[in-house]
Formats: C-alpha cells, sequence, structure tokens
C-alpha cells in the first residue's frame, strides 16, 4: 500500500512540521483535486476559452483561471489556519474569514493557461509563508524574499495529475489515484543532476536577449563542434509547470530571461507566486535558481506583482549563465 500524502504530513507532524502547516497542505491539495477535475473536463463543460476580462497583469482572463482562483479561494478560506491569500488573478489580497491565521497562501491558481484550449500541460503554483501574529494581514505582510518560505509546491495537470512539495526537507511527489481520490507518494526525493544537456527557452526571443544569455545559447547550440563540446536538446512547453516537472524529473535549464521588449525589462515570470515557489523547490532539490544572475529567493520583493528573469535547474549550467552576467 504506498504511503498517501495526508500519512505523509502525520509522519511530517511527528518529526516536528506545525500541525497547522500540515493541515494548510492537506487544503490546498484538495482545492488542486478540484482544479484537476475542472481542467480535466475542459471543454464538456464549457470551461474553456477567454472572458472578455483582464487581470491585474493586463492579460486577458481564461474561464479557468477565475474558476480555479474560486476553487483555492473558497477551499484555503474556511480553516482559519490562513490569515489572508493572494493570487496572481486577484488585485490585492483577500483576508480569511476568521482572524488570527499563521500563514500566508499565495498562488497562481492556473500557470500555463495559454495552453489550456490546446490541451497542453497546466499546472497550480503555491507558497506558503508565515504571517504576522496578532493583527490582520496586509499586502506588506506577503513581501518577504523568497527564503522566509515555509513550503511551496505545484500540481501540475498532465497526463498524470501529480503534486510536488517541499517543507524545506527534500521535495517529494504525490500522484493522484482518480480511483481513491487520493494523492499517493510516488517520489521520495526529487533531485536535479548538476549537469545537463537540455535548455529550455522561447527562441522566437532570441532578437531581443542581453548578451550574457545570447551567449550562453549560442554555446549550446554550437553542439560538439563548439565551445562546449556536446551536442545539447531544448524543449519548451509553454507552461512554466511543464518544463520545471522536466528540470526536476531529468535535468536541464529552463531561462525566462529579461530582454529587450519593451514589457519585458522586468521579466514575463512573477516573484512571489511563480519564480519564489519554483526557485524553494529547485534549491531543494539540488539545484539553483537565480534571475540569471542572483539568487530568486534572495530578492527583496517591494509589490505583490513583481517580475524576474528567472533562469534554473542544474547547477552548473545556472553558475556559467551567471558568470556570463557577471562578465558582462
Ligand atoms: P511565452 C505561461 O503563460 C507563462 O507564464 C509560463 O508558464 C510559461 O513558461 C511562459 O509564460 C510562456 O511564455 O512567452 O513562451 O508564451
Amino acid at each position: 500500500m504506498r504511503k498517501t500524502l495526508t500519512q505523509f504530513l502525520v509522519e511530517q507532524q511527528r518529526a516536528g512540521a506545525a500541525p497547522k502547516l500540515a493541515f494548510l497542505i492537506e487544503v490546498v491539495s484538495q482545492a488542486c483535486v478540484a482544479i484537476a477535475n475542472a481542467v480535466n473536463k475542459g471543454g464538456i463543460e464549457g470551461v474553456l476559452g477567454a472572458l472578455d476580462q483582464e487581470n491585474v497583469q493586463g492579460e486577458v482572463q481564461k474561464k479557468l483561471d477565475v474558476i480555479a482562483n474560486d476553487i483555492m479561494l473558497s477551499v484555503n478560506g474556511w480553516g482559519g489556519h490562513l490569515a489572508a491569500q493572494a493570487s496572481e488573478e486577484m488585485d490585492t489580497i483577500a483576508p480569511d474569514a476568521q482572524a488570527g491565521g499563521e500563514y500566508l497562501l499565495v498562488y497562481d491558481p492556473i500557470d500555463g493557461s495559454s495552453n489550456i484550449d490546446v490541451n497542453g500541460v497546466v499546472g497550480t503554483i503555491f507558497s506558503v509563508l508565515k504571517a504576522a501574529p496578532g493583527r490582520a494581514a496586509t499586502e506588506a505582510d506577503f513581501l518577504q524574499a523568497g527564503t522566509r518560505q515555509v513550503a511551496a509546491g505545484y500540481a501540475i495537470y498532465g497526463p498524470q495529475t501529480v503534486l510536488v512539495l517541499t517543507l524545506g526537507q527534500g521535495v517529494v511527489a504525490f500522484s493522484l489515484d482518480r480511483e481513491t481520490g487520493a494523492w499517493v507518494l510516488t517520489s521520495e526525493t526529487m533531485q536535479i543532476p548538476r549537469k545537463t544537456k537540455e535548455f529550455s527557452i522561447n527562441m522566437a526571443y532570441q532578437r531581443h536577449w542581453a548578451p550574457p544569455v545570447a551567449r550562453y545559447v549560442d554555446e549550446v547550440l554550437a553542439g560538439k563542434d563548439g565551445p562546449r563540446g556536446v551536442d545539447f536538446n531544448m524543449r519548451w512547453m509553454g507552461s512554466m509547470v511543464g518544463d520545471v516537472h522536466r528540470v526536476l524529473t531529468r535535468g536541464g535549464v529552463f531561462m525566462y530571461p529579461t530582454d529587450r521588449r519593451p514589457d519585458m525589462g522586468a521579466g514575463k515570470l512573477r516573484l512571489m507566486y511563480e519564480a519564489n515557489p519554483i526557485a524553494f523547490l529547485v534549491e531543494q532539490a539540488g539545484g539553483a535558481a537565480t534571475d540569471g544572475a542572483r539568487r530568486i529567493m534572495d530578492i527583496p520583493p517591494e509589490r505583490l506583482h513583481q517580475r524576474t528573469g528567472v533562469v534554473l535547474g542544474s547547477a552548473d549550467e545556472v553558475e556559467l549563465i551567471a558568470s556570463y552576467h557577471d562578465q558582462a
């Protein structure tokens, strides 16, 4: 009988994890089951397609963006363990129904939403921070560096539905058994090898890249006859969760750097609910995560929806790219 998420969380409590944190993760996992079902029903229940409204990012919202956000809000908003929630899809924070919650939950309810209508991989990314004790939460309370996270994870809705999680003691993965509704442990420790021959970047923006990124990609594209001396492979899923899950599973380097496009000076990916939780997982799996030059989890947040460049995965490659930034 495989271990379930519930059993894992009980063991973590016995090993010293805060009971309310374990409960929080259990509740988030239930929200992810509901989102997985909504994603899986896709066209059947008419949840595909876009709404004629934009989110705080100025991006057209997909129906599933809003459905998933509503699920996260309602499933996580009753237990009193959270002081507040924040989301890519909400302008500002949503205080919990009850006062006194110890934790803050911030998330991207559906990452990769451009993939929804074409049956591509999408996911839910979440990050857990400590709330300020004894008072109602404010937006400023969320602005904590990634090193302050107490837990982080994502659910990936693909051929399998998998929950990947860290509580700061390594990275574990659970697969959803749809027959029982249980999250079942399928990886006790996800590890990213230091070396890789696989890179992940959207080549369409090549002419906009800064020199260190252009240099790195030119060298890997030169293959065995070039300075790297080996041929590389490329993957780009258009869904960060999909590309990151591959990197956590078999290594690789994922890049969404800042570039010279008018709206990309700060990058596309968001610090609080995409880059930080993923960086926590990647570091816990022995990888590295920078904005190209500096550690993502050290970046001091100034705004809830702040963006950052992202270079993460196999440590040797991330460090090489950082050295090119230092030299530039
Ligand atoms: P592009 C999805 O919209 C997302 O935020 C990430 O999940 C993904 O890695 C990236 O944007 C894809 O961006 O510019 O290739 O469409």
